[in-house]
């Protein structure tokens, strides 16, 4: 394995290395030879594999309601409808579209893993965590559906969500099988799947948010599906942005026990041994280039590990700049509620616990809005 100089004691692989030791000196070798190298790791070590991509039974149901939000959105409450082997499934998405627009609008669309009470239809509650009116008011559409729709958040032995209704009954679980985040992921593709017959959204303008776990799924939905323009991953700490090596507060060991069903079997085995994966989560955040990036982490947030959040994005900077973008361009922390952004990437430090406001919101409007 080829290690970055720089990266000192955390020892990280060189994103820009071949698994045979070629180094990667130009975009095409980065985009045919060693982004899907990386991908398959991810697969085959992390994520697992997802079955299929989109099931030839996909389709939608679409119930629109003008005047919401006093006046300012265009409500469309989507039912995505799939089925397989195990039976039927939807995902439900909640859609809110500004009403003035001249054009398709810019989306922004978030994996919720914080339950019914942040995504209100009839907007009696408004929560900080998913601040839709704020959103509309930048001039974005806003979007959001709950994971729990796609795959349940518990370990149920894959017997129920997309699991239960797509994965074979006939052989056993494969060591690489999909898990938990790759069923979220799978269900922001099939969103995206929407997206793209919405004449009212910009599908070539979607942003793409998830905090915590949601932070984990949305960067590797980013991965496996390049339709996403952008990537915000919040607070996202072990297996999501920060890197594994070094990393302080969660480890690989702790996220397998709590959470043996976020991730495959394969990974188990990495307890432990984060010095032995041949990728580190820099390579992860290395996957959405060229599009832009944006990781946030709380300063209170210890269980996450701001640090190796934030070193995360700078050792990703060298395949931005393979294709000619700026990273940020530092190597040391900024201080608490100093966001910084170039066009590529993004990042900020909240004083606060693990969590996500309308102070990040605003950020990731920011950022989308330079990055278009
Ligand atoms: C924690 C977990 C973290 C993070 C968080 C969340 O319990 O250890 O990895 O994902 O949950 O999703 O809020």
């Amino acid at each position: 394995m080829h290690f970055v100089p720089e990266s000192g004691e955390r020892k990280l692989p060189d994103p820009l290395y071949t698994l045979d030791g070629d180094r990667v000196a130009a975009v095409e070798q980065w985009r045919q030879k060693r982004r899907p190298e990386i991908v398959e790791l991810y697969r085959t070590f992390v994520f697992g594999r997802e079955p299929l991509q989109r099931p030839s039974t996909l389709h939608f149901h679409v119930e629109t309601t003008p005047g919401m939000m006093n006046g300012a959105a265009v409500r469309k409450q989507v039912e995505i409808r799939y089925e397989g082997s195990g039976g039927e499934g939807s995902i439900k998405l909640l859609l809110f579209i500004p009403t003035n627009r001249t054009k398709p609008s810019p989306l922004f669309l978030l994996i919720n893993n914080r339950g019914l009470e942040h995504m209100d239809p009839e907007r009696e509650n408004v929560s900080p965590f998913w601040p839709a009116e704020t959103i509309l008011s930048q001039g974005f559409a806003a979007a959001v559906f709950n994971n729990a729709d796609v795959d349940p958040d518990e370990h149920d032995d894959f017997q129920n969500g997309v699991h239960g209704i797509f994965d074979s009954k006939s052989e056993g679980r494969s060591p690489d099988a999909w898990g938990t985040i790759a069923a979220w992921a799978w269900g922001a593709c099939r969103v995206m799947d929407y997206l793209e017959t919405d004449s009212d959204i910009d599908s070539a303008d979607v942003t793409l948010v998830g905090h915590s776990r949601g932070g984990k799924t949305a960067l590797w939905a980013g991965a496996i599906d390049e339709r996403f323009a952008r990537v915000i991953s919040n607070n996202s700490g072990c297996t999501g942005a920060a890197l594994a090596r070094g990393k302080k507060g969660e480890t690989i060991g702790q996220i397998n026990e709590k959470f043996p069903h976020w991730f495959n079997e394969n990974y188990k085995w990495f307890k432990d041994r984060e010095y032995e994966l041949p990728f580190d989560q820099h390579m992860l955040l290395a996957l959405m280039a060229p599009r832009p990036v944006y990781v946030t982490s709380a300063t209170e947030d210890l269980w996450a590990d701001p640090e190796s959040e934030f070193l995360s994005l700078v050792y990703a900077e060298p395949v931005y700049k393979l294709y000619g973008l700026e990273g940020l361009g530092i190597k040391r922390m900024p201080l608490p509620d100093s966001p910084m952004h170039s066009r590529a990437m993004g990042y900020h430090l909240r004083t606060g616990k693990h969590d996500m406001t309308e102070y990040d919101w605003l950020q990731f409007i920011t950022f989308a809005s330079t990055s278009q």
